[in-house]
């Protein structure tokens, strides 16, 4: 006789994995001593925004102490990060930018 049903009832699902690469916040600090128009300066330069955009974003850094100015691949997040601290050094301002995985 003839057995052609002796598997194990297992089914092994294969996902099609296509990964997303993943993204990068890139944050601005307050501090006490950098100032509001330096702030605006970057985020107008670095970030592409237009000058009401860089004042108001300033001004939620300023209150809340910190605030996610851009969204961007590593390499890119990296980049801006480096602009802005290498910026930042140059004029003698404490101005901290950082970045954290979405
Ligand atoms: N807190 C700074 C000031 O009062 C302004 C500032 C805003 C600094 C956002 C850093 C980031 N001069």
């Amino acid at each position: 006789k003839d057995n052609d049903d002796n598997d194990v009832g297992v089914a092994l699902d294969v996902k099609p994995k296509t990964k997303r690469p993943p993204l990068y916040k890139v944050m601005i600090l307050n501090d006490d001593f950098t100032p509001m128009e330096f702030v605006v300066m970057v985020l107008e330069r670095f970030f592409g925004m237009s000058h009401a955009q860089s004042f108001e974003l300033m001004l939620t850094v300023h209150k809340k102490g910190l605030a996610v100015v851009g969204v961007y691949s590593h390499e890119i997040a990296e980049t801006k990060v480096a602009q802005v601290m290498d910026f930042a050094q140059r004029h003698q301002h404490p101005l901290q930018c950082t970045m954290e995985k979405e």
